[in-house]
């Protein structure tokens, strides 16, 4: 049997973990793959979620089963956090294996639900989206978003492409912070599309993987708060790997927001999609997340590591910005400094962002997204310099 298998295509992120690894040069860069590093290069693990830790080791009194939804304080303590208070009788809620768990329950769901339904997705997105929704058989349609020629966002493209949505199609939006351009909608710009969507009948389904990385944890939510209280139904993939650093514990919710009457059926078979995929989900993870937010003080510690995080990245891109403006002595690149969250997508070719990795060990992705964590104040006029001299 198995020998009728083919090999698979590679994620083009993941795939430069492996050549970079390779790379024997010791002054090489890593900008790929979307995981935070502090400006010594390390991925720590947060204080908070260490005391966490410390705590659910002095505390837990078992390890049996959690729910087939997973623990009911955890997706409160989140739902709490991402939508505020006043969604208790209209949010089903399962934990899921990280944010991508969340994006494969709700897209199994949809197709429960609607199998005639489309998914539309943004051109660009994070690539598991389209590959999902293939391996489940879906169909999703593109819609512009991204200005390759002002790095910013195709709002008239993105209208015109979104007036196509038929009634009980999926659209898919990116919280914050967009992976992989870092280009984002305004406020006015996402009351534009939430009424647009409004007419079309459409259901948004919002992923949040970046809270807390772009304008702060409450500005981040902002977008994710509009739309859900503008829709009878949205569907709601959140992650904890980035915000809380817990990549490896696999930690994420899906909510799906609907009426008080329907929110018994929903929620049983959000609990079916988990029984049929691995029964249970994940505990450790999810019970460090709502330790940390049902305590205070492990709360603002928490929230004060996020800001400096934040923080960094912000620094880091204002920096890139600016030796990038002397090293190409052009405003061409000032985008870097509007962009949010941990991408800015640089728009060089293809052929230059090789020719960064072969003659300068500097790593990005293929559609020259860049990972701002991957800098530091040091590293940042080593890049500026390499990409004047690919472009040039
Ligand atoms: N959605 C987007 C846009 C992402 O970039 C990621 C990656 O981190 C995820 C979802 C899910 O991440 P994870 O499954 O690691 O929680
Ligand atoms: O886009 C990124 O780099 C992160 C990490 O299959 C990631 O979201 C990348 C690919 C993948 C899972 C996570």
């Amino acid at each position: 049997m198995l020998e009728t298998l083919n090999p698979q295509p590679q994620d083009k992120i993941l795939a430069l973990i492996a050549m970079f690894r390779e790379d024997k040069r010791t002054d090489k860069i890593d900008l790929g793959v979307g995981v935070y590093k502090d400006p010594t290069g390390l991925t720590p693990v947060m204080r908070a979620v260490k005391a966490a830790e410390q705590k659910i080791w002095a505390d837990q009194t078992t390890k049996a089963y959690t729910g087939l939804a997973g623990e009911p304080a955890f997706s409160a303590a989140m739902i709490e956090m991402i939508l505020g208070a006043g969604y208790e009788d209209r949010a089903a809620a399962i934990s899921t294996p990280g944010g991508t768990g969340a994006i494969r329950q709700a897209l199994e769901l949809i197709r429960i639900a609607n199998p005639k339904a489309k998914v539309w997705l943004s051109n660009p997105t994070w690539p598991n989206h389209p590959s999902i929704i293939k391996f489940l058989g879906m169909t999703s349609v593109e819609y512009r978003y991204f200005d390759v020629a002002t790095s910013g966002i195709d709002f008239d493209g993105l209208m015109a492409d979104l007036d196509g949505v038929a009634e009980g199609d999926a659209v898919l939006l990116h919280g914050c912070c967009h992976n992989p351009t870092g280009a984002n909608l305004t406020s006015e710009q996402w009351d534009q599309v939430i009424a647009l969507l409004q007419a079309k009948k459409a259901v948004p389904f919002v992923d949040l993987a970046y809270q807390g990385f772009g304008d702060g944890l409450e500005a981040d939510a902002e977008a994710t708060r509009k739309v859900v209280a503008a829709f009878p139904e949205v569907l709601l993939a959140a992650s904890c790997s980035k915000n809380f650093g817990i990549y490896r514990e696999r930690t994420g919710i899906l909510v799906a927001i609907t009426s008080a009457d329907r929110k018994a059926v929903v929620q049983a078979n959000l609990n079916f999609l988990n029984r049929q995929n691995y029964s249970f989900p994940p505990d450790h993870g999810a019970r460090i997340v709502s330790t940390i937010l049902e305590d205070a003080a492990l709360t603002a510690d928490w929230k004060a590591e996020l800001e400096e995080v934040r923080l960094n990245m912000l620094g880091l891109r204002t920096q890139l910005a600016e030796e990038l403006r002397r090293a190409t002595n052009s405003d061409r690149f000032d985008f870097v400094a509007d962009h949010r969250g941990m991408f800015s997508r640089l728009g060089l070719t293809e052929a230059q962002v090789t020719t960064l990795r072969e003659d300068h060990g500097i790593y990005i992705v293929s559609d020259s997204r860049i990972n701002i964590a991957g800098l530091n104040t040091k590293t940042v006029p080593v890049l500026a310099a390499a990409i004047a001299k690919v472009i040039s």
